[in-house]
């Protein structure tokens, strides 16, 4: 009998009843938002299928275009972006796009639609053709524009603390689905066999301090001195602080930013010689995981305002983002008040660097 109970034993929930379970947690909740987040979920389950292959049909590698950010767009970039904005049009919750493949806003033509999507949909591309995890972000806003009309760029500069959800997709050793309304963050992987994801890390949490750092150490040549002085802390000795931490860094924004929300760590882009509003962009990367991250418990911020009370002023700004457990990303940014004391004023966040 307790066998049989076991088999019988409920597989667990799945994102689509989490989510519904979740709808309560609004005010006036009408179900709008639940079904972009299933609309978001179907076309994840679409373009993993298409990621897994990639490899056997021969449609990995690159696309022979340039984007809106001056780089070679990859195949599985177009695939992705194209999944997303169809699955997005087809839902009809969503007025308007923006996505990193795109250089201006894309009109869905749903305009009855009360929410807007930003969305990277293939972060990390580069990465597939070496079997390597890439992610999706996205992030979502109440429009701003009256409703049965256009959604505009208007409703994308609304700042990072009016997000109504955010989440990453990791197509990784597994797949995972992991969001947040608001009210924590939530993950969910996904079963293949059932079509399904299940929620696996219920209310995550990231650890006040890690013992990893993360970032294109490659370039320190290229960092201010503030950086430089902080990668030098991380090296140092010091057992109560679990100095030296390790350097993990995988050149796929959403993998590095996993791994530190479960393990404990510091993502860091800065600003560079080159780059010199760092290299990730505000409304696509930055928000979203800070979002994410703060509902986690952890911190995020240029390195020196909160990022997600800086003001977007262009849809493809680019923002340095220092992000992961609170008293690292506190470390570092008092490492650039103390090395920048004269230099650091907020980067020109409304340049939009190309290329
Ligand atoms: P992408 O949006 O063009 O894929 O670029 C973003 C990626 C991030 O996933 C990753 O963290 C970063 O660029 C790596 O950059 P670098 O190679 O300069 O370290
Ligand atoms: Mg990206």
């Amino acid at each position: 009998m307790a066998d049989f109970d076991k088999l019988a034993a409920p597989v667990g929930t799945t994102l689509d009843r989490f989510i519904m379970m979740r709808q309560q947690d609004f005010l006036y909740a009408t179900g709008e938002l639940s079904q972009l987040l299933r609309d978001i979920a179907l076309a994840t389950k679409i373009v993993n299928r298409e990621i897994n292959r990639a490899g056997l049909i021969n449609i990995s590698g690159t696309y022979g275009a340039i984007n809106v950010q001056g780089e070679e767009q990859q195949k599985m970039d177009v695939i992705a972006n194209i999944r997303f904005i169809r699955a997005l049009k087809n839902g009809g919750e969503t007025c308007v796009i923006a996505s990193e493949e795109n250089d201006t806003i894309i009109d869905t033509e749903k305009y009855q639609g009360r929410y807007v999507v930003a969305i990277d949909p293939l972060d990390g591309s580069s990465n597939i053709d070496v079997n390597v995890s890439v992610g999706t972000i996205f992030s979502i806003y109440r429009r701003m524009s009256p409703i049965n009309t256009p959604g505009t760029i208007e409703d994308f500069m609304q700042g990072g603390t009016q997000q109504v959800a955010a989440g990453y997709i990791i197509f990784g050793s597994s797949t995972m689905f992991v969001y947040t309304t608001g009210h924590g963050v939530n993950g969910f992987t996904y079963e293949h066999s059932l079509g399904e994801f299940f929620l696996s890390h219920p209310n995550m949490k990231i650890k006040d301090a890690g013992k990893i750092y993360s970032i294109n150490e490659g370039l320190a040549m290229e960092m201010t001195e503030g950086v430089k002085a902080y990668l030098d802390y991380c090296k140092e000795t010091d057992k109560e602080t679990y100095r030296p931490y390790s350097c993990r860094y995988i050149g796929s924004l959403v993998a590095d930013f996993h791994r530190n929300l479960l393990k404990g760590g510091i993502y860091i882009y800065p600003a560079t010689k080159k780059l010199k509003t760092g290299k990730l962009r505000l409304l696509y990367e930055a928000f979203p995981l800070s979002f994410i991250i703060e509902q986690a418990g952890g911190k995020a911020s240029d390195g020196i305002n909160r990022m997600l009370e800086i003001k977007p002023t262009t849809l493809h700004q680019r923002t340095p983002l220092y992000i992961g457990s609170k008293t690292m990303v506190e470390k570092a940014e008092e490492m650039l008040r103390i090395h920048e004391a004269v230099k650091t004023s907020p980067q020109p966040l409304s340049k939009v660097e190309r290329g």
